[in-house]
């Protein structure tokens, strides 16, 4: 679409919400020829960005071509009546209640109806349940007196940025869109042709767009609550379960390993199984399946508390009054994102027990009691691994635990030489080992 001018001028594409998805898909398309505005709530983000700065800490590739200012970006939703496709990239968290949160999602299509224009093309990327599209946002777009199919276009085409992940990045990730009509759906699949280098398959429906993504990511979910299961019950029979793993994974097919951890964090896997579990409650189906692997991985922190717990004792130390270093506070290796993140209970359960909790994580300088991980280490009487970034994996020795007198190890991440570790003499507990 992009080689294809509108007569005279280039395409032109508005972006709501400028975050890990948002951003880098502006770019891209920038980059592929089309004009691109963005939209944004945060001042300060937009500013930055009209500088030329890049506002998204842990993508260096980006850092090049925002310092070019390819986009204009603002807090006003008034670039969508210039354009010809505007894609709405804004979160889908869920509440402490682990309800649905669809208000980023309604405000934005809100902001986008405002200045709705005939023949435009309007996709959803944010992760949503199966339904939200045709029960949620079409009411908005069509409240202007406008009809989709006649009047506008609407798609939907689930994001599957992969945060920290050198080999998949958003140009080269194939992708699935589906439509309230047909032209609607070809028109999605012609834009993400033509700025990607992957597949675009068309979903029969956009109703089974959306499931796709929900799909891919309660997958994942409930693989990891297998693997969490298997590891409190090898823990009563004395098995490795990370031995075992390595030797299943061996298994050249029908066979996809997942890793016992201290818990799953992030933005998608531990939040969009609630989307379908909600919706799919609505029509009178309960998914128990997936509210029991919800159950499994939500407790994994806990479980890992209580280790530590457990191997104080055998010390004859107890948790009130222990001074326990949290190494770690993003929900995953080499990126600094906090949300959902399994190190906030971890510390929330170590309060509540009476410790004298000690937080260091490299991406959250704010954040850390101790300015480095020496000054954590030299604090403390125990460690909990709870985010294998990199930095950690190269420092935390055996020689390294044992020169800073640390008696208990307890390793979220199955990421530490246990054997050394234990030769030491120090308690060592991973997950399921
Ligand atoms: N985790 C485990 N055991 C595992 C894998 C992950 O405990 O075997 C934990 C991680 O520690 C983390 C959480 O689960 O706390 C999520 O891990 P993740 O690797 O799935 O990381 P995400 O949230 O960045 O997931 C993204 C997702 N991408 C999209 O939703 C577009 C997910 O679909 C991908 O499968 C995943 O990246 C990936 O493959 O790395």
């Amino acid at each position: 679409m992009a080689n294809m001018k509108l007569k005279r001028r280039k395409v032109i594409v508005t972006v709501v919400g400028l975050g890990y998805v948002g951003l880098p898909l502006a770019v891209l398309a920038h980059n592929k020829g089309y004009k691109v505005f963005g939209v944004a709530k945060d001042k300060k983000k937009i500013n930055q960005l009209n500088k030329g700065i890049n506002i998204l800490p842990d993508n260096a590739e980006l850092e090049k071509t925002i310092a070019k200012r390819p986009i204009l970006a603002s807090t006003s939703f008034e670039a969508v009546k210039k354009s010809d496709v505007v894609i709405v990239c804004v979160p889908t968290p869920v509440d402490k209640f682990y309800n649905p949160d669809l208000g980023p999602v309604k405000s934005a299509t809100k902001g986008v109806a405002k200045y709705l224009k005939k023949g435009q093309l309007v996709i959803i990327e944010s992760t949503i349940n199966p339904g939200v599209c045709e029960e949620v946002v079409l009411p908005i777009l069509e409240a202007t007196g406008k009809r989709v199919g006649k009047d506008f276009y609407l798609a939907h085409c689930p994001e599957r940025i992969n945060p920290g992940d050198p080999k998949w990045r958003i140009g080269n990730i194939p992708r699935c869109v589906g439509a309230i009509t047909k032209q609607g759906a070809q028109k999605a699949a012609k834009f993400y042709r033509s700025i990607l280098d992957a597949e675009v398959r068309i979903m029969k429906s956009i109703k089974e767009a959306e499931a796709t993504k929900i799909v891919e990511n309660s997958f994942r979910d409930v693989n990891i609550a297998f693997v969490n299961e298997l590891a409190l019950s090898f823990d009563k029979l004395g098995i490795d379960l990370y031995d075992v793993l390595q030797g299943s994974a061996t298994k050249p097919f029908a066979f996809m390993a997942h890793f016992p951890s201290i818990g799953v964090g992030g933005h998608c896997i531990p939040v969009d199984p609630y989307y379908l579990i909600e919706r799919a409650r609505l029509s009178g189906f309960d998914h128990k399946f997936l509210k029991l692997a919800r159950e499994i991985n939500n407790k994994m922190p806990y479980y890992c508390v209580k280790a530590l717990q457990w191997n104080l004792n055998q010390l004859k130390m107890s948790m009130k009054g222990a001074h326990v270093g949290v190494l770690g506070l993003s929900y995953k290796a080499n990126v600094g994102d906090i949300r959902e993140s399994p190190s906030e209970k971890v510390i929330e359960y170590l309060h509540e027990l009476g410790a004298d909790v000690h937080v260091f994580d490299p991406y959250f300088p704010e954040r850390n009691t101790e300015k480095t991980l020496d000054g954590c280490m030299v604090k403390v009487d125990a460690i909990i691994l709870a985010t294998n970034h990199k930095e950690f994996l190269e420092k935390i020795t055996p020689a390294y635990i044992k020169k800073h007198k640390v008696k208990v190890v307890i390793d979220g991440k199955n990421a530490l030489d246990k054997n050394g570790i234990v030769n030491k003499n120090i308690l060592y507990k991973g997950v399921g080992r």
